[in-house]
């Protein structure tokens, strides 16, 4: 395939999201990234471009939720996709080191072998040793699930209690919740399913939530006692929070030309 090169100015109002698109183009042309992951993005660009390409104040709560959610956990499991990948490999790796005793797992919709396999090692450039998932260990099944999603390790989501699933489809969240599993979920969409399903559910782009979750993660494990982070869990509210990133969306004001892209 060929690939033409771009040059984006770092002036350009927009410049962020463009690099974003580039990111993910590049990991479907190595592989990563599923065709139908360019539409995924192209959805997700859409609601990010409403939101003002910014983490809002509801989103960071829902980090903060998020996070709290993560430390209570006994085995959190990191559910890694292509365009999750792509995106953000590097990133998810510092997450697992922080959370300790977290667990990263690829797990394909649009699942190929060949793209599992890539997948896997480019979490292990990020030094990640044990990646779960892969192969032939991927052999235990969600019940009552029919999408290649169903397919886990039995050393992961399948007993984890909690699994974080970035850029998800809704099936598998209210199948996850079916087991009685927390999730934890990053989702430019309010409307989805799996937003409406998770139980914190993060409306922000990835890219920009991942860092964020581990600054938190690394303040409250060094801040908060156990019973701080119930609290944090108990006062969160996923419904409202889906509203006010909704609402942030609906209030976008039309700029002049100059102020806008
Ligand atoms: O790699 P695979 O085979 O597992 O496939 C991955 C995709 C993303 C193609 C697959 O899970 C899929 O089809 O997902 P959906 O059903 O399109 O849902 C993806 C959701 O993620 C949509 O609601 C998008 O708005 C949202 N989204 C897209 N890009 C981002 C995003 N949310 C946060 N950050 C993004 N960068």
């Amino acid at each position: 395939m060929t690939s033409s090169k771009v040059f984006v100015p770092t002036s350009h109002p927009r410049y962020f999201s463009l690099m974003i698109r580039e990111k993910l183009v590049k990991g479907f042309r190595n592989g990563l990234v599923a065709p139908e992951g360019l539409i995924a993005h192209g959805r997700g660009e859409s609601f990010d471009y409403l939101l003002g390409e910014r983490t809002t104040k509801p989103a960071l709560k829902s980090i903060e939720a998020a996070s709290a959610l993560f430390l209570l956990a006994d085995f959190p499991v990191l559910s890694v996709n292509g365009n999750t990948a792509a995106l953000s490999a590097k990133e998810i790796c510092e997450l697992n080191y922080a959370l300790e005793k977290s667990f990263t797992e690829v797990n394909l919709f649009y699942l190929t072998e060949r793209r599992e396999e890539l997948i896997a090692n480019e979490l292990k450039k990020y030094g990640l040793k044990k990646i779960l998932g892969v192969g032939a260990k991927r052999f235990t099944e969600i019940p009552e699930l029919e999408s290649n999603r169903r397919k886990v390790d039995p050393e992961g989501i399948f007993i984890a209690d909690l699994v974080f699933v970035p850029l998800e489809d809704g099936d598998r969240t209210i199948a996850l919740k079916r087991m009685g599993k927390k999730v934890i979920t990053v989702d430019l969409n309010p409307l989805s399913r799996t937003s409406i399903t998770a139980d914190v559910s993060i409306v922000d782009n990835v890219v920009r939530v991942v860092p964020e979750l581990i600054k938190h993660i690394e303040h409250l494990k060094k801040n908060s006692t156990k019973k701080e982070l119930q609290e944090i869990v108990g006062c969160y509210d996923n419904k409202k929070s889906l509203q006010e990133g909704l609402d942030i969306m609906r209030s976008s004001k039309v700029l002049t030309a100059t102020e806008s892209e």
